[in-house]
């Protein structure tokens, strides 16, 4: 069970005690009133998404259930929405009809950096993949994020991650 995280971290922090007052959970269809859109501003451009763009997509998901495990961190004090990252599990066919874990999106509120609350969401999605049996768990980050990924010993590898933006 993934509760234990802390002990595995070495860190004062778990699943059910992320931090006074804050609460990690699954992302809630009422999370773009807690500021869950201006939060992922963060980490790249959002677009102006609007509350129906947003739960049509969050009902999207909601229909295909076993892909995206995105998991948020609330601040319940203020009502915000303060950390969040993304399991997306991709069945393969190949290695015995196997599933394949994705790491994304992984944000922390700038006010609230400093309190290991990114390696928990990174460790949660990680332990989580293993659980749901995944061969494998990936994630792409800029050079500068190398050295936080590999505490969770994720290696960079030979392979080269290519993109083509539209
Ligand atoms: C980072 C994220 C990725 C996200 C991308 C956004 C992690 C581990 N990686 O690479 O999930 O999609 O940033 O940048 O969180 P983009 O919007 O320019 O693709």
């Amino acid at each position: 069970d993934c509760t234990h995280l802390s002990c595995y971290m070495n860190y004062s922090i778990s699943i059910k005690n992320p931090g006074p007052g804050l609460v990690l959970r699954s992302l809630h269809k009422n999370d773009y009133d807690k500021g869950y859109m201006t939060l992922l501003g963060q980490l790249t451009r959002t677009g102006d998404v609007t509350k129906e763009r947003f739960e049509a997509q969050f009902d999207a998901m909601k229909q295909c259930p076993g892909i995206h495990y995105i998991m948020v961190i609330e601040d319940v004090s203020n009502a915000i929405i303060v950390g969040s990252g993304t399991l997306v599990v991709e069945r393969k066919f190949t290695h015995n009809t196997a599933l394949r874990g994705r790491v994304e999106d992984i944000v922390v509120h700038s006010n609230y950096r400093g309190r290991h609350l990114g390696n928990l969401i990174v460790e949660t999605a990680t332990v989580l993949s293993q659980k749901l049996g995944c061969y494998k768990t990936s994630l792409d980050c800029l050079p500068s994020l190398k050295p936080f990924y590999e505490k969770f010993e994720f290696e960079n590898t030979s392979v080269i991650f290519m993109s083509k933006r539209f």
